[in-house]
């Protein structure tokens, strides 16, 4: 594995979640294999949990790590060629991009949507430039328009919840006071979509995503409706997409945050969020708090999804 951007190149999802089960029973089994190599995490955006469970993920292999948030005590970046840098931007990635890959083996990269240039974001202009000009392996820790060590977790979380071969998974839009990307719902969208799951999208008319994520899922804009029978309940809020509203809020209607009486209608389903969770806008306390709710669980496999990138990374390194 040469990148880590997308569902298609983890290949065959049964392997990847065996494996991630394989790494779970003993995550110290591949000390060895990272022994003298070294990861750079790169963050153009804010984290708590990718940061921690990418790191534990590469000391768990044996890897040495370092950290560069670029907007706290690093040169401001340029990110587009051509551009006059008279302004505040001090360095272009064209450099930094080389200079950092020199002192590193692995290379992960944070770098969210700017929400403002749909066919920027959706270009994936900053990951794609650290894939072509560092000459390392790179990895997505969220970028503009996917999170895939997210959905990985996502889907081992699932496999290990599960109590039939076929469940319901629902994607549901949830309020939020701030834009926020599109990456997490697309992504999942893309992962339970190489599943054999039955996997519904529900959210208020304007939100609809990108049709290559929305794929053959079912498309419900009656939350309750779609709820009926779920095994698994997904909460996400995201901007919207369609055209003139990318990157807008359009609605902040707690009639769409997720409670116990809507999920009275599931099947026993279990509560899934990424988190950072904004309580009583996504979820209410009492549904994130009872005993259905796995965001703990889910934020725990974040770890496994993550140390089994970089242990194909290691494996696949001259
Ligand atoms: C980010 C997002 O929605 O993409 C990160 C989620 C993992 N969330 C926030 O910025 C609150
Ligand atoms: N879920 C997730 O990626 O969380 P952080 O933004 O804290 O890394």
């Amino acid at each position: 594995m040469k990148k880590f951007t997308c569902v298609g190149d983890i290949g065959d999802l049964r392997a990847a979640v065996a494996e991630a089960l394989e790494v779970k029973r003993d995550r110290f089994a591949f000390t060895e294999l990272g022994k003298n190599r070294t990861l750079l995490m790169i963050f153009f955006n804010s984290s708590l949990r990718t940061r921690l469970s990418t790191q534990k993920a590469a000391m768990n292999l044996g890897m040495n790590v370092m950290v560069l948030d670029v907007n706290q005590g690093a040169w401001k970046l340029e990110t587009e060629r051509g551009v006059v840098m008279d302004g505040d931007k001090a360095e272009h990635l064209l450099e930094a991009i080389p200079v950092m890959a020199s002192y590193c083996d692995v290379i992960g990269v944070r770098a969210f949507a700017q929400l403002s240039n749909k066919a920027e974001d959706y270009e994936e202009r900053i990951i794609e430039q650290f894939i072509r000009y560092s000459g390392r392996p790179v990895f997505s820790m969220e970028a503009a328009t996917r999170h895939p060590l997210q959905s990985f977790a996502d889907l081992i979380t699932i496999e290990e919840h599960k109590t039939k071969e076929r469940p319901k998974v629902v994607l549901t839009w949830a309020p939020h006071p701030k834009a926020l990307p599109q990456a997490v719902p697309n992504s999942f969208a893309e992962w339970m979509n190489a599943t054999d799951y039955e996997f519904v999208i529900t959210h208020p008319e304007g939100y609809e995503l990108a049709p290559e994520f929305v794929g053959n899922a079912r498309v419900e804009y009656d939350q309750r409706k779609a709820f009926e029978g779920a095994d698994f309940i997904y909460a996400k809020n995201w901007s919207a997409y369609a055209d003139p509203n990318y990157g807008k809020v359009l609605s902040t209607d707690r009639d769409w945050t997720v409670d116990a009486e809507k999920m009275a209608l599931t099947n026993n389903a279990f509560f899934m969020h990424c988190l950072p969770v904004r309580r009583n806008m996504i979820v209410t306390d009492d549904v994130i708090e009872s005993p259905q709710s796995i965001v703990i669980p889910e934020a725990q496999n974040r770890e496994i999804s993550a140390q089994v990138v970089l242990k194909r990374f290691l494996e696949g390194l001259e």
